[in-house]
């Protein structure tokens, strides 16, 4: 008992914790007892700076996140790593930069798995730690061993297990993609033996419908762009699948069904330290929440879906309560990236808006460089520690969260693993105001930007000032290096040219951090 003390990294909080479990730490060779505080991060889709009551909403009611936050620390200068899905969750389960490596853009739902088994992914750290792991919901980093060859028949070759997992319950890609169904522990749930699974994003299979040529079996959502392929459950995904039968997932029940595999999870792991990823489908499109949340709010569809997303915290948030485990169960909620209104589905978000503002603040929205897309809502809550409950201001970036939680569980990170994360742990606890001396945004374009507090710069690009396939956003392209003051946040005011040396300077620091 006495080597508890030994452990000093955390020696301001160690003489805390009177309770938890105990862990046998291998890498010391010697049974030690020790607190593992368990870590869930709750992890939204498409979720904005400006989308939650907390952060400034006015149109709509998020009771359950309200409460994290005041239960808590809200953050508002918290980046997610890109400004779409699958190089953001890459970087934050590897602590790798996604724009330093390729195949890291926004998967097909049959891409082969992108983060590799050689990798030291967050859930590696939490097993190596003592930790039981589990993901699950919107998973988008691939499955399988080669891009647009699994058989969706058969056990996957190659799946979250490889990579830290000891269970996973996910949807492979996103809703809008195929295949439409969830992969529990490397196969398919509740698997359907009359209905095989054919996926194809290449070409459709002959006399399947697809909603380019059969718009009149669209009965729940119709496309604004893309999403014009294969039918299921009346609404057209982007890919061709085919089969599927009793194992497709109905959209409205994705929220319950992901929620209640959370919860289960967490019940079975009570009594040892668990770390689950929880990835929510909400409120990526299509957006077709259950009718318990239909027409609650007055945003319609969109509105409806950060309902839901909120009724899912809640769940997670009693479930903790109910087991008491809310006390030592640290909680991290953020999202992927940052919002959009219309994403491709006929779904009204645009003119239900009345007056909201998905990127609070922000110019710019997912896919873009400018700030909404990757400010995002950041919540912490660990009852136990975080005894300096509020609002932090401080910048940061998710990159950091794997070093983070590795010094908060003592994890030994093996080298070269989680390249660019950075320990910020104090800063997650409120115990450290200091700012990330930069934080590096990646637009959907793959421009770079770097920002510091008071400044941003956004690499010169001769691309289109506004997305040409599909959503109205601004890109933040421009053929001129782009300088922000950041106390305005809403970067009107190129001011490249009035500061010269703060140019070079900010374009020096993004060459050093491209450098490694
Ligand atoms: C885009 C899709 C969009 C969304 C996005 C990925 C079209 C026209 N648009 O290509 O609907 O799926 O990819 O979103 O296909 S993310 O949040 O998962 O990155
Ligand atoms: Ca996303």
């Amino acid at each position: 008992k006495i080597q508890y003390l030994t452990f000093s990294l955390l020696s301001p909080f160690v003489c805390n914790w009177v309770s938890g479990a105990s862990v046998e730490d291998s890498n010391k060779n010697e049974v030690t007892e020790r607190l593992l505080p368990n870590v869930i991060i709750i992890y939204a889709d498409d979720l904005g700076y400006g989308d939650l009551q907390c952060y400034g909403a006015k149109n709509i009611e998020t009771p359950n996140v309200n409460k994290l936050a005041d239960e808590g620390l809200r953050f508002t200068n918290m980046h997610a790593v890109a400004a779409t899905s699958t190089p953001s969750r890459y970087s934050l389960l590897t602590g790798e930069y996604a724009w330093r490596k390729k195949g890291t853009d926004v998967a097909a739902g049959n891409a082969g798995m992108i983060i590799r088994p050689e990798q030291y992914t967050m859930a590696d750290m939490f097993k190596h730690s003592g930790y039981v792991t589990g993901a699950v919901g919107k998973w988008h980093l691939g499955l399988g061993d080669k891009t647009g060859e699994q058989d969706w028949n058969a056990p996957l070759p190659a799946s979250l297990a490889d990579l830290g997992f000891d269970y996973h319950y996910i949807m492979a890609a996103t809703a809008d993609r195929v295949p439409c169904v969830f992969i529990e522990n490397g196969q398919v749930a509740g698997y359907d033996p009359t209905a095989p699974i054919e996926v194809s994003y290449k070409q459709n299979f002959p006399g399947e419908p697809t909603g380019k040529d059969n718009p009149e079996l669209l009965y729940n959502l119709k496309p604004s762009h893309g999403h014009d392929m294969s039918i299921v459950n009346g609404i057209s995904r982007i890919g061709y699948m085919k089969g599927g039968g009793k194992a497709l997932w109905k959209d409205e029940n994705i929220a319950d069904s992901i929620t209640s595999h959370a919860i289960d999870f967490i019940s079975q792991h009570q009594n040892e330290p668990f770390f689950l990823y929880f990835a929510t489908n909400d409120v990526h499109v299509p957006r077709f929440p259950h009718e318990r949340f239909r027409g609650k709010s007055p945003m319609g569809l969109r509105g409806d879906a950060i309902l839901q997303f909120d009724w899912s915290v809640g769940q997670i948030m009693k479930t903790l309560d109910r087991l008491g485990l809310t006390e030592n169960t640290l909680v991290i909620l953020s999202s992927d990236n940052g919002p959009v209104v219309d994403d491709g589905y006929d779904d009204r978000a645009e003119e239900l808006l009345n007056g909201h503002t998905p990127s609070g603040p922000l110019r710019g929205y997912k896919y873009s460089a400018f700030e909404g897309g990757t400010t995002v809502p950041a919540i912490v809550r660990w009852p136990k520690m975080i005894q300096k409950k509020g609002v932090s201001n401080v910048l940061m970036s998710q990159i950091d969260w794997m070093a983070s939680l590795g010094e908060l569980i003592h994890a030994h990170l093996p080298k070269g693993s989680a390249p660019d994360s950075w320990s910020r742990l104090g800063n997650l606890l409120g115990t450290d105001n200091t700012d990330r001396s930069w934080v590096v945004e990646f637009a959907a374009n793959h421009v770079l930007s770097i920002r510091t507090k008071d400044w941003k710069y956004i690499e010169p690009n001769d691309g289109p000032r506004m997305i040409t396939w599909g959503p109205r956003i601004e890109t933040g392209n421009d053929s001129i290096p782009q300088l922000y003051e950041m106390k305005k946040v809403n970067e009107q005011e190129n001011v490249a040219a009035q500061y010269p040396e703060k140019l070079f300077e900010m374009q020096t620091l993004l060459r050093k951090a491209k450098l490694g």
